[in-house]
């Protein structure tokens, strides 16, 4: 179903089941019985449709906007390569409005430019590598400087990451309000990753950025739940379902 198809009424049913039924972390119930997912829109969709004001007054019409509106939303968006932190990010901007900040998306631009940032980090991405904290580090220390809300997608990916990040935000005094972690197999990554085809998704590269995540970022997940920050979403199925889940989420921590 597209955006340009609904009224807010149609996302009505959504959102006051995702506010009367939360799902718990891990222990999410499945929501088909009561809800429509298709009410959801694919992020695409939403897109081409500029579904900005249409999101806006669904949220408004289910009592969510007051509330994101009132209270900056700082989240964090952690997930293995491919997970959907893009994709989802898309849509959690069409409910909150709220600035995307994609480390990876910030490097390939630089790279597609050919910026002195983009040069230095271009070995490093292609190969599925982190690029180096020196780069790293001042690129988002400098993004959150400008913005209230945000959600930080791609970032921290290692436990050095999650100890500058906490530092900057108290600098800043701009506390998290969550941090929303995409929970998927490798081999569905590996699946999704070939069929997307970018240059950094060839297996070798892919199973590379898989070892790294698990080995350097799974560890930041403990680092967020001591502070009661994190939630797990399960991001196997389609990109509504997920979209669902993560928004119900966010509902409860706005
Ligand atoms: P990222 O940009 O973060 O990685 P990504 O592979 O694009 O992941 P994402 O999870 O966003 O995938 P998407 O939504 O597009 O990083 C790229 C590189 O930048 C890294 O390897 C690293 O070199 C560097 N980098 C970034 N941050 C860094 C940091 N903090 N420190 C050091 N280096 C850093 O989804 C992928 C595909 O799946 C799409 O084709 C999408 O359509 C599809 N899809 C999504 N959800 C789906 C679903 N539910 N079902 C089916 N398909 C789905």
């Amino acid at each position: 179903m597209k955006i340009s198809s609904l009224t807010p009424v149609d996302f009505r049913p959504t959102l006051r089941a995702a506010r009367v039924n939360p799902p718990e972390s891990r222990a999410v119930q499945e929501p088909a019985d009561q809800i429509t997912l298709s009410a959801l829109p694919a992020s695409g969709d939403l897109r081409r449709a500029g579904a900005g004001a249409g999101a806006q007054a669904a949220a408004a019409s289910a009592g969510l906007a007051g509330l994101a509106m009132e209270q900056p939303l700082r989240m964090l968006l952690i997930g293995p390569p491919g997970s959907g932190k893009g994709t989802q990010a898309e849509i959690v901007d069409q409910f909150f409005e709220v600035p995307h900040i994609s480390t990876g998306q910030i490097l390939r631009n630089e790279i597609q430019q050919q910026t002195e940032l983009g040069k230095a980090a271009e070995e490093y991405v292609k190969a599925g590598k982190m690029v180096p904290d020196s780069i790293m580090l001042p690129m988002v220390d400098n993004r959150l400087e400008k913005e209230d809300s945000f959600i930080l997608d791609g970032f921290p990916r290692s436990i050095a990451q999650a100890q500058h990040l906490d530092a900057t935000l108290s600098r800043l005094n701009k506390p998290l309000t969550c941090v929303e972690t995409l929970e998927v197999s490798d081999e569905t990554v590996v699946k999704r990753l070939k069929e997307r085809g970018r240059e950094d998704d060839t297996e070798e590269v892919i199973r590379a950025r898989l070892k790294i995540y698990h080995e350097q970022t799974e560890p930041v997940m403990a680092h967020y739940q001591e502070q009661g920050l994190l939630d797990h979403i399960p991001a196997e199925g389609k990109v509504p379902e997920v979209g669902f889940y993560l928004v119900t989420c966010l509902n409860k921590r706005v």
